[in-house]
């Protein structure tokens, strides 16, 4: 597998997810200020330009959710996925989609300050973190004891509020990123 990397982007997130499922990957360095993302190459692999994207032999892949929900039926022994038919399967699909669409976007407009209009598709960040403080409940993770892929996607987002200086104003919710941030294979950004 080649991941199209780079250390100051989204692609530290599809790193993250390879690293928890014990994959073995090449890094392909993405120069963002040299547009190597928008050259003719790197967009038959994702024709959106953006990172990250992985290719697995005759697949390609880009959306950091997609890459996750991939990677995580594909090394089935990493257990980061409920299998379906399991109770947790439904809110497992739900929490990884909820990440990039309304968790994400509603992030965006909280720490740039602004209004999160009617009909957007997502709620205001408040609702959000009401939304994820209660899937994360007792904790230590999304499904309890069990670290899933879940966890990378709605935990990367918060490391990446963090890191814009954005606080979630909640204990529980602040010591689930530490949680996410002190595991050996957690999210490193460049
Ligand atoms: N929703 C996409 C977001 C991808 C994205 O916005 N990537 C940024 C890096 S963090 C990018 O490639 N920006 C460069 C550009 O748009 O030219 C995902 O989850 O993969």
């Amino acid at each position: 597998m080649k991941l199209y990397f780079n250390p100051r982007s989204r692609a530290v997130i599809a790193k993250w997810m390879l690293d928890e499922c014990g994959a073995q990957y090449e890094i392909v360095p993405i120069d963002l200020e040299k547009k190597e993302n928008k050259s003719p190459e790197f967009l038959k692999i994702n024709p959106a330009g953006k990172l990250p994207a992985l290719v697995d032999g005759d697949t390609r892949l880009f959306e950091c959710a997609a890459i996750c929900l991939y990677l995580a039926e594909k090394f089935p022994d990493a257990q980061l996925a409920p299998k379906p038919g399991d109770k947790d399967w439904g809110r497992y699909l739900s929490l990884m989609v909820y990440s990039s669409s309304q968790l994400e976007p509603s992030m965006g407009d909280h720490l740039m300050k602004l209004p999160t209009g009617p009909a957007r598709g997502w709620t205001d960040f408040e609702t959000v973190l009401n939304v994820i403080e209660g899937e994360l409940g007792q904790g230590p993770y999304l499904f309890g004891e069990r670290f899933t892929a879940a966890d990378v996607m709605v935990g990367s987002m918060f490391i990446w509020m963090r890191i814009f200086g954005g606080q979630t104003g909640r204990p529980a919710l602040d010591a689930y990123i530490e949680r996410l941030l002190a595991r050996p294979k957690g999210m490193k950004l460049g």
